[in-house]
């Protein structure tokens, strides 16, 4: 099952929860016309929503935590310890990368900026998956980290479009395999 399959199961079975209690509330709704009733009624009523809202709350919370606590994104105003700098510039329509390469095993802090509009630096793994991204903006210096552990041919592709030449708007960085050990 794929990350988004995942992510649909979970969405459609809570759904499909809410849909149910939502039904039952309303099958019951009506059925007691004593004042007793309808106060026990309310009453459970108000018990259900505090318990789906402390459900979700606490979903949300652990969801967060679960997705972000990985985030690449470091802070952005202090020293990194990455093994190796990369300096990257975004233009229309082309990447400079200084330098163009790392080696397998190593830590890579990307500085991203921009020499004219925003762009978006998004790297793929040579399989196709995206590692990691950050927006290049004109005057500021953005910060990524990623460690490399799969050597190949990564690609850096344009994320936000920028005019005609966004969509070609790709470069590559070569992961070596790393020196023997
Ligand atoms: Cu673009």
């Amino acid at each position: 099952m794929t990350e988004q399959d995942v992510i649909w199961t979970i969405a459609l079975s809570g759904i499909a929860i809410v849909s149910l209690v939502f039904i039952w509330i309303l099958l019951g709704a009506g059925k007691s016309d004593d004042e007793a009733g309808r106060s026990r009624a309310s009453a459970a009523t108000r018990r259900i929503q505090t318990g789906l809202f402390a459900v979700l709350l606490l979903g949300f919370v652990f969801g967060t935590w679960a997705t972000l606590h990985n985030f690449p994104i470091p802070r952005q105003d202090t020293a990194l310890q990455a093994d190796q700098v990369v300096d990257v510039t975004a233009r229309m329509w082309s990447w400079t990368m200084q330098p163009a390469s790392t080696e397998a095993g190593k830590t890579v802090e990307f500085r991203v900026t921009s020499a004219d509009v925003n762009h978006g630096f998004a790297l793929y793994a040579p399989d196709g998956h995206i590692v990691i991204q950050t927006q290049a903006m004109p005057e500021y210096t953005n910060k990524v980290l990623y460690r490399f552990d799969v050597p190949g041919t990564y690609t850096v592709q344009c994320l936000e479009y920028c005019g005609i030449g966004h969509a070609p708007m790709k470069t590559t960085f070569v992961v070596a395999a790393a020196k023997g050990e």
